[in-house]
Order: C-alpha cells, then structure tokens, then sequence
C-alpha cells in the first residue's frame, strides 16, 4: 500500500509547557508533526488544550535549534567538545576543590535527566552545589509545606478544584498561565451555581472573568490577609477544635502571631489597601465553607516572605479542618511541566534525593548504599549546596570555577542581571546545554552542546497534582542533538563513573528513581514519596505507562489520590504544624527616586525567555512587543500616553518598552512581562530592574515586588521595518538605537525602532542598516517617509517611519512578502501603506483563529451582543478559549462606549 494513504500514525505525549501536564496527541507524518490535538484520556486535560499547546507543532523543525556542539566559540565535534569538558573539569576541580563545581538545572528537565545529573553531582563529583531553577518558583511552596506538613507534598489534586465551595485564587493569574485547569474550573462553576470564587491580586487580570469578589490588595500584603483570616476564624468561633486537637500543633502560637499583625478586620483592609466589606465577605465566606480550595501561585511565592505567606494560608486550612477531603485544601500550582518531578528526584540544592534532605536521619549513608555500584562508592556532600541566587554571588566571588547550565535561560531570568552576567562572564568554565541555537545564555558558554527538545525526547513528568505521564520521543533529534540523560551520563563515564550510569534507555534510569524511593522506607519517618510499585516492570510497561498520581495506589489509578484524608502528617509527631507568622514588608523599598512599585510576569501566548515559543508566527501577536503596563494617573504623571515607550530605572539596570495604559492596574504599580530577552529586544529584561534580595527559608528572590522610577523616552523618531526572512540589519547606526523590537513573523520579521537621534537622509541610513540601496521610495503619502526594497520583483524590505498607530496594518505586507512577483499596482500600494483589499484587524485577540481586535468590533458594531454570537460569526474564543474574558471586556467597553455616546451632554456633565 502507498504510504500516504496510510492514516498518519499517532503517539499520546505531553505538553511541554505549564504544570497541568495535559496530554498531547500528536500526529506524524514524513518525518514532521503535523498536528497536535489535547489528548481526551488523560486525566489532566481530557482532550483540551490551550492556545500555546496547540501551536506546539507549530513551534518545531530545524531552522534556529542548536545542531552542533561548540567549543569556545566554534563549531566542534562531540568528541572535541566532551574531551575539553572532562578534562577542564577535572583539572579544575583537581585545583579548587570538588565543590568548586556547580550545576544549575530547570523544571523542563524531564525526571530522568534530573535524576542522573543529580546524581552525578550530588553523588559522584561530590559537590552539593546543584539547584534549579524551581529556586525561582517553587522554592517557597516547597518550604511552606515542609514546616506545615513535614513534607513537600501538594494534598489535592485538580478534582478538588471542581468540587469545592470555594475556590481562593491568591497570586496567580490562572487564565492565562494554567488556562487548561481554569478551563476546568470555569465550567464546573458553571455547573454548580453555589460555588464561589475569589481572586486576590493587585492586578484585575483575566482570571477575574470568573470572580465573585476580587481583592486587589496592596503588593506583598498576602501574610497580613490571612492572618486576619485566622483571627477572624478564632473570634468568630469557625476553628474545628477536634481537627486542631488531633491533628495540629502550634496553634497558640500562630494565633497570637495574627492577632497582633490582624488586630481588626479594619486594620487588615487598611494594611492591604481594600475595602474593609469585601475583605469581610472574603473572610466569612471561606469561614463557613469547608470545602475550600486556595491555589497559590507566584504572586505569594515570588517574595522575600514567600515561605511565611505560604504558611499564613496552610494556618487557615488547618485551623478549618479544610485538607484531606475533596473539594478542600491549600494547593501551590506548579509552573514548569515537570517542576514537581525536579522536587521528586531532590534538585534543589538542600535536597539529596528521592524526598530526603541532608538533615534527614541516616539519608546520606542510605543513598550512598544505594548509589553505590560494583566498584563504585559514591562520595556525597555533607551539607546542603549554594541556592541559586547565593550560586551566582559565589560565583562571582570566584568560589566556583565550573557551571553546568541545562534547559534554562538564568542571563535572562534571574533578578539581579547585571551582577550574574558579570559571574558568568568571570567563570572558568560555564557548559550549556540547549536546543535553541540563539539565547541569551550562549553567549557565556564556553562548550556548548546541543540537547533533543519536545518531540524527540523520551521520559517522565510530574504535573502540579503528582501525576506522573510519559513524554513520547516522536522524531529523532535533529543535526548532532543528544538526549540531555546521553549527555550527561556520558560525561559521568569520561569521568570514570562509567559503571553507575550504564544506562541505555530511560526507562532503566525511571526504574532506578522508583526503587530508590521506595529504599529503606518504612514504618516512623516513612517518606510520602514513593512509586516503588512502578519499579520492575519493565520497559514495555513503561513505554505503554498510563498517567498515574504519587503515591501509587488503587485510589490513584482511578485518579483520585488525596494526601493527608486520615490526619496524619509527615512530621515527627505526625501533626501539622501551624506556623507562627509576622508580615513583613517587601524588601526591595520604594524611595522619592524609585516610587513605583514593579509588578512582573506572565503573558497569555509566550513562555518565559521566548525561546520556544516566538517560533510561532501567531504567539506574537498578542502581545508584539515589550512593555510596561501603568494606571492612567501614573503614566499621566510622567507625561505618557498610551503606545508611547518609556523607560524604567533602578539601581543597576534598565528597561524600555511600550506603555499601555490600563485601569486594572493599581496606582503607583506598573506591570511588565518577563519574557523579553536580548534576542528579541534591545534593553526589555525585567532581571535588569530587579535585586537578588531572597526568602531566608526559602531562598526565592522577591521578583513580584520591585522598586522603579518611570519617564518617557522621547524619541525623535519611531519607525516600521519589515525584512523578509534571513536578512539582518547591522552597523553602527543600528546599534546606537534607542529602542528596538524583533517580532517573527510567517516569512519575514518585523522590528519596531525609535531613537533620539535625529535622522537627515533616510534613504542613506537605510543603506546603512542594510547595506541595501533604496530602490523605491516615497515621502510625500500622509507626510510619512516610506520606502521599500524590491529586488527581482520580490518585496525585500518596507520602512515606514511614524509611530507604530499609525501602520496601516502588518498582516496584507506580510502576504507581500510571501509574493514571488509584485504588480507594478502593488508597489505603489505597498509605498502608499495601503491596499485596497486589506484593513487592518488590529492586534490577536483570538491567536487560535487569529482574530484581531478591529474585527471584533466591528462585529460588536454589525450586531454581535455575546461571546457566542462573536463565535458564531468569527470563531474566536471557540478553541481553547482563553480569550473569552478579553472577548468579554471588549464587549462591555464597546457597550460602555455606545452608551456614552447616546447619554445626552448634560448627564456627562
Ligand atoms: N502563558 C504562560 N503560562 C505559564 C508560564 C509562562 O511563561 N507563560 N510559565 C509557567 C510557570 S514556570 C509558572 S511559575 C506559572 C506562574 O503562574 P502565575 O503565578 O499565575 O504567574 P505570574 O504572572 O508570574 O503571577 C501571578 C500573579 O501574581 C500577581 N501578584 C503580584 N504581586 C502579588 C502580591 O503581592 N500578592 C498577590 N496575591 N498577587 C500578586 C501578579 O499580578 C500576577 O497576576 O505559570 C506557568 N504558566
Ligand atoms: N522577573 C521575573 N523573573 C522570573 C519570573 C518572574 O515571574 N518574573 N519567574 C521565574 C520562574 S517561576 C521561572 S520557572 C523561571 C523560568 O526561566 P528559565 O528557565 O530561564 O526560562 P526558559 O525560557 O523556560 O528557559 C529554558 C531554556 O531551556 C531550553 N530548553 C527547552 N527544553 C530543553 C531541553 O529539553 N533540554 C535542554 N538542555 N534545554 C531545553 C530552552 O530553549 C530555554 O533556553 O523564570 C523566573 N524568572
Ligand atoms: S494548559 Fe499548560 S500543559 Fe495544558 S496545553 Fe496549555 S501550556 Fe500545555
Ligand atoms: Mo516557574
């Protein structure tokens, strides 16, 4: 039979981006992915997906990975690029000492790799200086748990979510970062008319589409909150004494913390800046529920008191009895996809491995035992290692002299920029391993080595309710790409550990972690962590392995595993603990030169550094460039309005973008995304704004509350260039640029420019940027300079300089650019910036059908009064749905407006 009439055959796997783990299907054909659809067996997902896991396809292909190995610069082969790392890092560790080597790994790891780098640098070069970049996310949920319960163990698992009363959003933006699970959420609110939902975040974000109250307190004031809370459950007689008698201790002592803190519901609405009925509705809703779900995020983690705000919550489900049922629970999402794997196999730099700590009685000889093979005896550390932010410091000191860096962007995404560019740029040695061919974080890279991505690799992830699925290798790695575990334990065996880490698949390595969390656990202190059932089978169980939640047993496997439903907790006494909590404020203060408070994070369609997902044409659009989001009055202050770009300062960095104004920004805040990087802009890192302040307990630095001074760039001029694909502006003139943004876009890129600098004769900078000559030009359309490059009739290029409003719309350029022969019509439409046939839709809305803005209201216009009838005529918001609640709010805006607009003089008056 011919092969293309064959049905393309189809793998389950899973997402690589967010911590609800959803499956993926995945279809394959000629060597490529064709299409990725949510796979409707997996019990994370049940066949959805979001708008980022649908254009995973979309995302993969050779162009722009990392295909080779290099060796100080240039190309290298395996061979060269492993001999100079063996044998730099043994000199150097022969030299300095064996904890001068360092490793700093990442929740995108999947188990397997984490677990053999673990491994080899906890047990095998002997250094305890491995972290993650979980430091910088999970880091303080996983201390808040571990004082509370004794172990790092999320209770509930997504159900809970669907059966709660309610549901407490504190710090998390769940539309936009988890919106598979807000999906979820939402629909069964929809079902169940009682349940409640309450956001808490200084920002009206998109989540609140489903908020029946949303507390928009004061930045960092998320401890003072819920120790209201607790006091107001004591004062108001809603503590459940027999769970606190049976099941808790130190709730005396954590009473007295919040009563002083909390004297009054007034004085918490005063402390946390809101109004003193909502915050009281808040309160005696969740009192007299028990059924109760709070989910954390970042905006509670990411503090130098995260650990503390982590407990004040804990506090308020133990005092209630409200964990360990269904439908109840204090649950931290996980961000990564496999961050909670990472905490499975102990990456971070105070765990050893398998859910024991250093301090854990007898774990060091255990693992030793365990790890030893043959001839072989591991050499672990005695004390925990260096947590990322101390890592760099010590770097920086010269106390490290290699690092290890693997499938994360720290020149990107670690606070405090310019002092860890400094440390990287001063290490002896710094290895990277990446599948992308450009990221900040290659710059600094003495040997960098090319790893397989999604797609290619084969392994386990652990999502935010412990589930564990299989990510399935679709494709063989492209160019010279490895898989990270083949990295690794080649190394190790260079090394001389060859006989510890002779692993030749996967599934060996998972085998391995499964018995090793079942080691030697028994009976008092007996560790919740344990798959040990999942150990033995095999590897065709493992490759056919069905998704499955820790601990592994019969509930489980019907998806309904729930820790702690007999009170019985992981600590000495096998209670929980309540923690005696004392706010503190932020530690990054705001002063008369730095008066605005920084807020950063996340956007809807990009992941992190961008690395992955700019790859999608269609992932830009929504948010194009970088930018920094300010109220009204903020921006009015500094002399800014809306689109313009302005510039934010802090001690020791930088940072430029476009302004959007919004009023769901608090007053003297402003938000920024963290995504952007050097790659894709010339000063949009928001680590550069940053300092490394961190959670004593923890060690999470305090990214959510930055101190910032705002004012206007005041460029000279704004431009428009469109490139088609491959070319790329340089020289002088183009670096001296004041502003710049790169956007991919399908066949050619776009880059928004501005400087300060006057320009004279355009026609000649041109030439310069792109050693091209004009060969169309026109100056005299709207009195706007245009021009454009054609060459054998192809559109090369098209400037336009004005302010970004003023573009007659980027999509009918693109298909210009995309034209193999331009009409001498089309030319002079192209320089006059118009086309008959198109119109501008605005910036994406809907990125799934790519619906712009302007098209959705003209829609409004033309008649359309719901989301469902935008649906109807347009498609958007009928996929994944994540832009309903924009979908929504443009709804009441135009409605807003149309109102307005009818209401005679004198009632505006
Ligand atoms: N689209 C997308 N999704 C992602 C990611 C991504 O890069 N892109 N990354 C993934 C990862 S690794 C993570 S960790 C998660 C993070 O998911 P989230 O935690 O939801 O993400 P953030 O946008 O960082 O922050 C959440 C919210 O905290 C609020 N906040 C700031 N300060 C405070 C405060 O003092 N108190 C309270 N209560 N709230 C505050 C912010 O305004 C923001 O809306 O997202 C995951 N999902
Ligand atoms: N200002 C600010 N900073 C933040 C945050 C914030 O909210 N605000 N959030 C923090 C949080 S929660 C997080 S999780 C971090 C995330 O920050 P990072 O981990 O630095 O971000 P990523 O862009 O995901 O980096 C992953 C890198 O690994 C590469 N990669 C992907 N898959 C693989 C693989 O399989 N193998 C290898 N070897 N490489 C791979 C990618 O191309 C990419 O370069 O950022 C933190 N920084
Ligand atoms: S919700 Fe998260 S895991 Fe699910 S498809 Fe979206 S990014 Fe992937
Ligand atoms: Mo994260």
């Amino acid at each position: 039979m011919h092969e293309a009439s064959c049905p393309a055959p189809s793998t389950n796997t899973t997402c690589p981006y967010c911590g609800v783990g959803c499956g993926v299907t995945a279809t394959v054909r000629d060597g490529r992915v064709e299409a990725v659809e949510g796979d409707p067996t997996h019990p994370a997902n049940f066949g959805r997906l979001c708008v980022k896991g649908s254009a995973l396809h979309e995302t993969l292909g050779e162009q722009g990975r990392l295909l080779t190995p290099r060796l100080d610069g240039k190309l290298a082969s395996w061979e060269a690029a492993l001999a100079a790392l063996t044998e730099r890092l043994t000199a150097l560790q022969a030299t300095h000492g064996r904890e001068t080597v360092a490793a700093y790994l990442s929740g995108q790891l999947l188990t397997e790799d984490y677990y053999v780098a673990n491994k080899l640098f906890k047990g095998f070069l002997g250094t305890p200086h491995l972290d993650t970049n979980s430091r910088l996310c999970m880091a303080s949920a996983v201390a808040g748990y571990k004082r509370a319960f004794g172990a790092d163990a999320v209770p509930g698992n997504y159900e809970d979510l669907e059966e709660a009363e309610l549901v407490v959003l504190a710090g998390s933006n769940l539309a936009w970062n988890h919106p598979v699970l807000y999906q979820r959420l939402k629909l069964a609110k929809e079902r169940n008319p009682l349940m409640r939902v309450v956001v808490i975040d200084p920002r009206v974000t998109d989540t609140c589409e489903i908020a029946d109250l949303y507390l928009g307190i004061q930045p960092g004031s998320d401890a003072t909150l819920f120790n209201g809370l607790l006091a107001f459950m004591a004062e108001r007689g809603h503590v459940d004494t027999r769970y606190l008698k049976r099941h808790t201790e130190g709730f005396l002592d954590a009473l007295e913390a919040a009563r002083k803190s909390a004297p009054s519901v007034a004085a918490v609405a005063a402390a946390c800046d809101i109004d003193a009925e909502r915050l009281e509705t808040f309160y005696y809703w969740f009192a007299r529920h028990l059924h109760v779900v709070t989910l954390y995020s970042q905006g509670v983690n990411q503090s130098t008191s995260g650990t503390d705000k982590c407990n004040a919550i804990i506090n308020c489900h133990l005092v209630g009895g409200k964990l360990g049922l269904p439908g109840a629970g204090p649950f931290s999402i996980t961000g990564q996809p496999n961050a909670m794997g990472g905490r499975e196999v102990g990456g971070l730099a105070n765990q050893l491995a398998a859910h024991m700590d250093y301090h854990t009685p007898g774990a060091i000889d255990r693992v030793t035992r365990f790890w030893a093979t043959g001839s072989l005896a591991p050499c672990l550390p005695e004390a925990p290692g260096h947590k990322a932010i101390e890592l760099f410091e010590a770097i920086e000191r010269g106390e490290i002299t290699v690092l290890w860096v693997m499938a994360t962007n720290p020149a990107v995404s670690l606070p405090d920029a310019a002092r860890v560019r400094r440390a990287l740029a001063k290490c002896p040695l710094v290895i990277v391993s990446e599948c992308v061919a450009n990221t900040d974080m290659l710059a600094y890279a003495d040997i960098v080595l090319p790893a397989s991505g999604w797609s290619e690799k084969d392994g386990t992830v652990t999502n935010s309710e412990r589930r564990i699925s299989r990510q399935r290798g679709l494709l063989p790695p492209p160019g010279e790409a490895r898989h990270d575990w083949q990295i690794i334990c080649e190394v190790a065996t260079r090394l001389g550990f060859g006989e510890a880490f002779g692993y030749n698949h996967p599934w060996e390595i998972f085998d391995e972690h499964a018995r090793l969390s079942g080691f030697e656990n028994a009976g008092v202190g007996k560790r919740l962590f344990d798959i040990s059932a999942l150990a033995g089978r095999g590897r065709a169980a493992y490759d056919a392995l069905a998704p499955v939640q820790w601990p592994v047993t019969r509930a489980a496997a019907r998806g309904t595993a729930r820790l702690f439903e007999e009170g019985e907790f992981a600590t000495p006494s096998g209670r929980a603990r309540l923690v005696a909590v004392t706010p503190r404020e932020p530690e990054q203060s705001l002063s008369a030169r730095y008066p605005l408070r920084l807020n950063t994070g996340r956007i809807r369609d990009q992941w992190h550094t961008m690395t992955r997902t700019a790859r999608a044409p269609r992932l830009m659009n929504h948010r194009a460039e970088p930018f920094v989001e300010l109220h009204p009055a903020d921006a009015d202050k500094a002399g800014l309005v809306d689109q313009d770009l302005a510039r934010l300062t802090a001690p020791d960095g930088e940072y430029r973008a476009r302004v959007r104004l919004s009023n769901a920004q608090r007053r003297g805040e402003a938000f920024i995304p963290m995504h952007w990087s050097d790659q894709f802009t010339g000063a949009g890192r928001s680590g550069a704004l940053l300092s490394g302040r961190t959670d004593p307990v923890s060690g999470q630095p305090e990214t959510k509350h930055g101190a910032v001074s705002v004012s206007a760039l005041a460029p000279a001029w704004q431009a428009t260039l469109m490139i088609r694909d491959g070319a790329e502006p340089e020289g002088a003139a183009w670096q001296a640029l004041d502003y710049w943004a790169r956007i991919p876009m399908a066949g050619c890129t776009r880059w928004q420019l501005a400087s300060t600098r006057p320009v004279d004769d355009w026609p000649a900078e041109i030439e310069a940027w792109l050693g091209a000559s004009v060969t169309l030009f026109s100056d005299a359309a709207a009195g706007r300079f245009r021009a454009a490059g054609v060459y054998n009739g192809r559109l090369s290029w098209w400037l336009m300089v004005g302010p970004p409003q003023e573009l007659p719309g980027t999509g009918w350029l693109q298909s210009r650019f995309n034209e193999d022969a331009l009409s001498a019509n089309q030319r002079r439409r192209v320089l006059a910036g118009c086309d008959s046939g198109a119109r501008d839709a605005g910036p994406v809305v809907c990125s799934c059908h790519q619906v712009g803005r302007q098209t959705i209201i003209e829609a409004i216009h033309a008649g359309d009064q719901s989301v469902e009838a935008l649906g109807a005529r347009l498609a958007c918001g009928t996929q994944c749905g994540s832009c309903l609640p924009e979908l929504k709010s443009l709804l009441e805006e135009e409605r807003g407006r149309a109102r307005s607009e009818q209401a005679p003089a004198t009632q505006l008056a």
